[in-house]
């Protein structure tokens, strides 16, 4: 992979993730507040778009983050994440093998693997994921019937983890500090971002809370 990639995605500090549907803006418009705010990494995880519609939204995606030089993931869809040449894909437990979508995007695109457990982690590694993220580990509503890891849980998986990986699933500023310790690449956010009152608020104040403590 590039050494801007990878540099990039280790210095990341903030992933915010994409929901139109939890959002209390567009989707395009809660991702410009948080370019503008100095976020440097995001996905594109619109689960109730069609097809076309995700692809407008995903080439309008690639044009900001070109222009503010941030790291564009795109949610499951291999396709899309190749046709408009995002930075990367994020692949859930259910979608397609880490192999197979390197096989489609190549070495230079990034592969992300959603992991709940030891098993997940280790088999997502050795399939060859860029990076990984752990979660749920508080509860959430914006991923339902997965239940949380709590720190406890967390302690368990980090042991084996051998690249960069992520945090998600309930995240908040009120409750990230403590895993913070843990020095993960960047801390994964839907709800908090996307239904912030002042969107480019709450991403400086995230930011400085990530990068403050690392
Ligand atoms: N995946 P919020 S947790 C989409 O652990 C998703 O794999 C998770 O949303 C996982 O920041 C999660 O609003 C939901 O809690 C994150």
């Amino acid at each position: 992979m590039g050494n801007t990639r990878i540099n990039l995605l280790k210095n990341a500090g903030l992933y915010f993730v994409t929901s139109g549907e939890l959002s209390s803006a567009p989707t395009i418009d809660v991702l410009k507040k948080y370019l503008k705010a100095g976020g440097r990494m995001f996905q594109l995880r619109e689960k109730t778009m069609s097809s076309s519609d995700l692809l407008t939204l995903a080439s309008a995606c690639k044009k900001l983050a070109d222009e503010h030089d941030a790291l564009f993931i795109v949610n499951d869809d291999v396709k899309i994440a190749g046709a408009v040449k995002a930075d990367g894909v994020h692949l859930g437990q259910e979608d397609m093998s880490v192999q197979e979508a390197r096989k489609i995007l190549g070495t230079d695109c990034i592969i992300g693997v959603s992991t709940h457990n030891i098993e997940e982690a280790i088999l997502a590694q050795e399939q060859g994921a860029d990076y990984i993220n752990i979660g749920p580990v508080y509860p959430t509503q914006t991923k339902e019937h997965t239940a949380a890891l709590g720190l406890t849980g967390v302690e368990k998986i980090l042991p084996y983890v051998r690249v960069p990986f992520t945090f998600m699933g309930g995240l908040k500023e009120k409750n990230i500090l403590p895993l913070l310790k843990y020095k993960p690449c960047a801390l994964a956010m839907v709800t908090e971002i996307s239904r912030a009152t002042d969107v480019e608020e709450k991403v400086k104040n995230l930011l400085s809370m990530c990068f403050n403590s690392y």
